[in-house]
């Protein structure tokens, strides 16, 4: 596939710490899971490439701590896609998930793509939260839903490959466009451009 026709898309994961946001993101981008995941601290940012797709993931994985809420819009504004995370052992972390899901359909971007990933599936003994509550929840608000094992690796790939195949396509090819705008500003002269690198 050629470059040019790769689509890059945000995707941010957001929910209640200890959930297993940074779990799911270090099993699917490096394939690893550690029992002792180190506490993420404002956010990290990793990428992935699905070349089948042609789509690579910029992920954002976010605190989740209450302090950096007001942060949050930050890490989604922009994003084509969000997985709202709660660990389906924790009914609390399943609330929370629904503030998040509130949240973003207030203010998120009305085209992203939302997924509810109910982790810790493997967890079956402590379950807290239904499959079928949280499928009646993803349902009524139009979220694609998935239980998830960052530990097992069950539907992690799933998972993100699902949400590749419900981007919007790009529309045309990248050679007939003339190119992304960054910044349509006029430019100060190029009275700058020898001074530096
Ligand atoms: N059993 C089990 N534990 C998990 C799973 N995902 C994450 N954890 C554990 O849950 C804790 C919190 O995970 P972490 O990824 O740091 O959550 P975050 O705060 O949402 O990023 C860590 O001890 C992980 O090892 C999972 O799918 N199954
Ligand atoms: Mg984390």
């Amino acid at each position: 596939m050629e470059l040019s026709q790769q689509q890059t898309a945000k995707l941010v994961l957001l929910g209640e710490m200890g959930s297993g946001k940074s779990s799911l993101v270090l099993r699917y981008v490096k394939g690893q899971f550690f029992d002792y995941q180190a506490s993420t601290v404002g956010a990290a940012f990793l990428t992935k490439t699905i070349p089948e797709l042609s789509v690579k993931f910029e992920i954002w994985d976010t605190a989740g701590q209450e302090r950096y809420h007001s942060l949050a819009p930050m890490y989604y504004r922009g994003a084509a896609a969000a997985i709202i995370v709660y660990d389906i052992t924790s009914t609390d972390s399943f609330n929370r998930a629904k503030a998040w899901v509130r949240e973003l359909q207030r203010q998120g971007s009305p085209n992203m793509i939302m997924a509810l990933a109910g982790n810790k599936a493997d967890l079956e003994s402590a379950r807290a939260v239904t499959v079928e509550e949280a499928t009646a929840y993803a349902t009524e608000n139009g979220l694609f839903f998935m239980e998830t094992s960052a530990k097992t690796a069950a539907n992690v790939n799933e998972l993100f490959s699902e949400i590749a195949r419900k981007l919007p396509k790009a529309e045309a090819p990248r050679q007939q466009q003339p190119g992304i705008v960054l910044d349509t500003a006029p430019q100060p002269a190029a009275a700058k451009k020898s001074s530096c690198c």
